[in-house]
């Protein structure tokens, strides 16, 4: 079913009639690129995608640092229905990744649609001609029907709050903004923070500084990575027999979904993977007072697992030095822990993370009445299957509130809630309905069952500090579940979730020739 442009007069009574599109998608992550390739399959062509840096690739785009890699593995950390044969590696690298990503813009004709430099600066929805308005800090606006917000929970870099952190003289950035004119060789260096980052980029630089000075504030549990490159045989058997690399791609899917057993429905599981990753530092360190530095305090999963082969070989190194005294203040020379010593040092790198748990918008967007979502979400971000908020008609959010995941690859959560979004947007374009909002009391008990299930989780239960909750202790960010129940409950659009108002104001509920209709298109469209 192809859709229609509509075209409709500004609300801005002074200016001329403007466009409206269908849909504004924001941000070229995986998340906005899925949007946007679904979209043009479906035949709705009107749209733009604005993206706030100068190329395509959101996280994947920014995190340039030395060692920057995939932690999920690459056959099943890609589209579904983009494979590709040739990963070099079973965990591919950024680069690569990137150039992936570039290769489906490309290949499924999206990138016109695209409009870089292009950031967002505030969304807001007007109830009575049911249309959103987005503005640019460029000054630009844009009036479209839907809007699909692909921002991605990793898209802000977060500086700690450390006194003197202004008053450094020498190089400091952030592992997300990584300063490539910087020479690291022979330099010594501070790293700030033992996170999924970190663990990449310590063991890279390591061979380069001349001394690191790495500060660990809770050690993580790692385990080793099975990564490997792949030979060009096997490249070529998936490439020319396509049933084979599916096959591959299903025995990750479901040796990474059997993590979910543990991770949120019986976290005593646990105790084996603790029991494999206390081995491992083991057998990785040497020395017993690093070993019982290294070795977290609480329950394995409750942060994110890491996966890595070469940290460990790195903290063995005489040239690196694990500090865990607690950083006082940062001075003009470098780093001062509580026990009082000053760590003098050229460079400091922060791998101290990104704002996830607390907001996931990073811009102001006004929904119905005037509301804004940040106040909305003062007690913590939620939404309904991840995607739509009550109060903010015609929005889909990709990578939303509890849509995150410890144990596989958020393609799959991105690719089901597009599918859910998708069938929002047609009903908006097809079936003269102004607006479909989310029931409150649906996405209240919604809500109300994720956090029964996350209460019993690892993430909640297994006594650590993360990113993953608010500070006020819930979990917003993870979804607690197998992914195919996600998939399953987002598959279709239930009407009845949702309040429809017509054109001309009134409450519809679609017919049952609509409902159908949307299933067909939802299946074979
Ligand atoms: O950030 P993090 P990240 N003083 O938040 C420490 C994804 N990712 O950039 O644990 C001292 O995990 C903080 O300490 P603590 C992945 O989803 C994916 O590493 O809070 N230290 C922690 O050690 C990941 O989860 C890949 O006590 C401070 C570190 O900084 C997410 O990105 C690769 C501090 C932050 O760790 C974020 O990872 C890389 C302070 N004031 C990342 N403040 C893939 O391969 C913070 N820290 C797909």
């Amino acid at each position: 079913m192809v859709a229609q442009t509509l075209e409709r007069p500004s609300l801005n009574q002074n200016s001329q009639a403007k466009k409206v599109y269908d849909v504004v998608i924001i941000g070229t992550g995986f998340a906005g690129l899925c949007m946007g390739i679904r979209l043009k399959q479906a035949g709705i062509e009107s749209f733009v995608i604005l993206e706030k840096g100068n190329g395509i690739g959101g996280t994947w785009r920014d995190n340039t640092y030395p060692g920057a890699a995939c932690d999920v593995q690459s056959h099943l950390y890609s589209f579904s229905f983009a494979p590709k044969s040739d990963w070099s590696r079973l965990f591919g690298p950024q680069e690569e990744i990137l150039n992936y990503m570039n290769q489906c813009t490309d290949r499924f004709g999206i990138r016109s649609f695209i409009r870089t430099n292009s950031e967002v600066s505030g969304a807001s929805f007007d109830e009575k001609t049911g249309l959103w308005e987005i503005n640019t800090v460029g000054g630009k606006s844009y009036k479209t029907k839907s809007v699909v917000s692909g921002t991605g929970g990793l898209s802000r870099p977060v500086l700690p709050n450390i006194k003197g952190i202004d008053t450094f003289k020498g190089a400091k950035f952030h592992s997300a903004k990584w300063d490539h004119s910087y020479n690291l060789q022979g330099k010594k260096v501070a790293v700030i923070g033992t996170g999924a980052s970190a663990i990449q980029i310590v063991p890279t630089i390591a061979p380069i500084v001349g001394t690191l000075k790495l500060f660990q504030r809770t050690p993580a549990w790692i385990i080793p990575k099975p990564d490997s490159n792949i030979s060009g045989s096997v490249k070529g058997i998936f490439k020319f027999i396509p049933p084979l690399r599916w096959l591959f791609r299903k025995a990750i899917y479901w040796l990474n979904e059997i993590g979910v057993l543990a991770f949120a429905i019986n976290p005593k599981l646990m105790k084996i993977f603790e029991k494999f990753a206390r081995s491992f530092i083991n057998k990785s360190i040497h020395n017993e007072e690093l070993r019982k530095k290294l070795t977290p305090n609480y329950t394995i999963g409750c942060k994110r697992i890491l996966l890595s082969n070469d940290y460990y070989p790195a903290l063995n190194r005489e040239n690196v030095e694990l500090v865990t005294d607690g950083i006082e203040e940062i001075t003009s020379s470098g780093v001062k822990t509580k026990d009082g010593v000053e760590h003098k040092v050229d460079a400091i790198i922060f791998a101290t993370g990104f704002q996830a748990a607390e907001a996931v918008s990073p811009f102001e967007i006004k929904g119905r009445e005037g509301k804004l979502l940040a106040n909305v979400w003062e007690d913590g971000a939620e939404a309904y299957l991840g995607t739509t908020v009550s109060g903010f008609p015609n929005l889909f959010m990709i990578v939303g509130p509890n849509t995150g995941l410890g144990h596989s690859s958020m393609i799959l959560m991105i690719e089901s809630q597009v599918q859910y979004a998708l069938q929002g947007i047609r009903y908006l374009l097809n079936k003269n309905i102004k607006f479909l909002d989310v029931r409150k009391d649906v996405q209240d008990r919604y809500n109300k069952e994720i956090q029964r299930r996350l209460g019993k989780s690892v993430w909640l239960t297994g006594g650590c500090v993360s990113w993953y909750n608010t500070s006020s202790g819930r979990n917003t960010t993870l979804w607690p579940g197998f992914t195919f129940e996600f998939k399953a409950r987002t598959f279709f659009l239930r009407p009845k979730d949702y309040e429809f108002v017509r054109a001309d104001g009134k409450a519809k509920k679609p017919g049952i020739g609509s409902r159908v209709s949307m299933i067909l298109d939802a299946t074979f469209g």
